[in-house]
C-alpha cells in the first residue's frame, strides 16, 4: 500500500474514524492536517470504545501519531484527551505522539469568542462546536496566532499575548462578554507549557524521514469536504481546508506524498449545525435513521440531521477533494427499508442544476430530484465479503458508484473494525 489521505465526502460523520483504524494497521504513521478538537472520531475496538478528538486515530493500533501545523491544538485538550485514553489502557508518549511545532494553539479566549459569536448571530448561527476553531485560525491568517513553539519562549509569550488581546478584549467588550487578562493566558500557558513541549517537533522533517525510508503515511482528514472553507457550503463551513491537497501544507509534504484519496460517505446523510441540507428529511425516516445511525455529535452531542444519499454533493466532492475511490459506510442502517431514494440532481427555481449553488440564498432554495429503489429485507450488519450482501443492497452501491463517479473502494457493515468489505 503506498500513502493514502482519507477525507469526509459529505459533511462530516461517515465514519472516518473506523475507516482510519482499519487503514492504520497497514501504515506507519498515522498524520492529522487540519481541524482541532472539533472533530469527533469514535473507534469501536472489541468491547473497547475510543472516543478521539485531536489524536491522530493511528494511536489506537500502536502506530506513531503526528498533529500537523494545520491543525489548531487547545493544549489543555490535548493533555485531557491523553490522560482519557491512557486510562484506556493507551500509550501515548513522546515516542508515539508527536505535534507539530509550528502548529497554532487554541487559548480559553478563543472558545469565549466562539461561543459569545454564536450567541450574538442568534438565528443566524452557524452551529459551531463552540471549541474556538475559528477564531483559532483566524488569529493564525491574522499573524498573532500563538504557536506550540512559543511556549519555549516567555518573552515571545509576553508580546504575542499583548497583540492577541489588544485585538480579542476589544472584540469580546463589543459582543457583551467579560474580557481576559493577559496575565492569566500567562499562567495558563505557562502551566501546560512544560507538559506539551515534550510532544514537540518539527512534523515536516520526520515526515521527510519516513518518506526517504519507504515508510507508509496514512492522512487522517477531519470534517469533510463539504464544511472546506472553500469548497464547502460557505458560511456554514468549518475554517480550515479539508480537501486531500490541504494534507500536504497541513503537515508539511508535498503533493506526491498525498497517496491515494479515499473518501468517506455514508450510505445516506447527515449534517451537524447550520446550513443547506437539500436531502434533509423531517419525516419518520429521517427520525429512524438518526435513531438506527446513533446520529449524535461525538464531541457536543448535539442530534445531527438526517436525510437521504446526496449523489449531486458527493460528486462535487470527489471532483473538488481529489478522491480516488469511496469508502461506503453504515450500509446496515438502510437494512429492512421498503424503498430507498437516491439524490440524482436538484431543481433551482424550476431550472435543472447539477451542483449545489454557491450563494447561500440560492443553495438553501433548491430542490432535490430522487430516484427511487427498492430497499432489502435481509441484514447487512456485519458482512464480510461482497457475495453477503442481498442483490438489492449491491444495487445500490453500483448505482452510487455510477451516478457519483467514483469506484466504492471499501464498504463498512458495521462500526467493528472486521466488519470491513474490500471491494476492489
Ligand atoms: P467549527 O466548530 O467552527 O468547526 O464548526 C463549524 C461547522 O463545522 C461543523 N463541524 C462538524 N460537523 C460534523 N462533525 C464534526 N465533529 C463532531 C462529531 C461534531 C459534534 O464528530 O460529531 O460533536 O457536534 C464537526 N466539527 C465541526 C459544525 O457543526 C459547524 O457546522
Ligand atoms: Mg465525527
Amino acid at each position: 500500500m503506498s500513502n493514502v489521505t482519507v477525507i469526509g465526502a459529505q459533511w462530516g460523520d461517515e465514519g472516518k474514524g473506523k475507516i482510519v483504524d482499519w487503514l492504520a494497521s497497514r501504515a506507519d504513521i498515522v498524520v492529522r492536517f487540519q481541524g482541532g478538537h472539533n472533530a469527533g472520531h469514535t473507534l469501536v475496538v472489541g468491547n473497547q470504545t475510543y472516543k478521539l478528538s485531536l489524536l491522530p486515530s493511528g494511536l489506537v493500533r500502536g502506530k506513531t501519531g503526528l498533529i500537523g501545523n494545520g491543525v489548531v491544538i487547545d493544549p489543555q485538550a490535548l493533555l485531557a484527551e491523553i490522560e482519557r485514553v491512557r486510562a484506556q489502557g493507551l500509550d501515548v508518549s513522546p515516542a508515539s505522539l508527536r505535534i507539530a511545532e509550528n502548529a497554532t494553539l487554541i487559548l480559553p479566549v478563543h472558545g469565549a469568542i466562539d461561543r459569545a459569536r454564536e450567541l450574538a448571530r442568534g438565528e443566524r448561527k452557524i452551529g459551531t462546536t463552540g471549541r474556538g476553531i475559528g477564531p483559532a485560525y483566524e488569529d493564525k491568517v491574522a499573524r498573532r496566532a500563538i504557536r506550540v513553539c512559543d511556549l519555549a519562549e516567555p518573552e515571545t509569550l509576553d508580546w504575542k499575548l499583548d497583540e492577541l488581546l489588544l485585538h480579542h478584549n476589544t472584540l469580546l467588550q463589543g459582543l457583551g462578554a467579560p474580557p481576559f487578562t493577559k496575565q492569566e493566558l500567562m499562567d495558563w500557558l505557562l502551566d501546560l507549557a512544560p507538559r506539551i513541549l515534550p510532544f514537540a517537533a518539527r512534523v515536516w522533517e520526520l515526515l521527510d524521514e519516513a518518506r526517504r525510508a519507504g515508510r507508509r503515511i496514512l492522512f487522517e482528514g477531519a470534517q469533510a469536504v463539504m464544511l472546506d472553507v472553500d469548497h464547502g457550503t460557505y458560511p456554514f463551513v468549518t475554517s480550515s481546508n479539508t480537501v486531500a491537497a490541504n494534507a500536504g501544507t497541513g503537515s508539511g509534504v508535498g503533493p506526491a506524498a498525498i497517496g491515494f484519496v479515499l473518501g468517506i460517505a455514508k450510505a445516506y446523510c447527515t449534517r451537524v449545525g447550520a446550513g443547506p441540507f437539500p436531502t434533509e428529511l423531517f419525516d419518520e425516516t429521517g427520525r429512524l435513521l438518526g435513531e438506527r445511525g446513533h446520529e449524535f455529535g461525538t464531541v457536543t452531542g448535539r442530534p445531527r440531521r438526517c436525510g437521504w444519499f446526496d449523489a449531486v454533493l458527493v460528486r462535487s466532492a470527489v471532483r473538488v477533494g481529489g478522491v480516488d475511490g469511496l469508502a461506503l459506510t453504515k450500509l446496515d442502517v438502510l437494512d429492512g427499508l421498503d424503498e430507498i431514494r437516491i439524490c440524482t440532481g436538484y431543481t433551482l427555481d424550476g431550472v435543472t442544476v447539477r451542483h449545489l449553488p454557491a450563494a447561500p440564498a440560492a443553495s438553501l432554495r433548491v430542490q432535490p430530484v430522487f430516484e427511487t429503489m427498492p430497499g432489502w429485507k435481509e441484514t447487512t450488519r456485519g458482512a464480510r465479503s461482497y457475495a453477503d450482501l442481498p442483490a438489492q443492497a449491491i444495487k445500490y452501491v453500483r448505482r452510487i458508484e455510477e451516478l457519483v463517479e467514483a469506484p466504492v473502494t471499501l464498504l463498512s457493515t458495521s462500526p467493528e473494525r472486521d466488519d470491513t468489505i474490500l471491494v476492489r
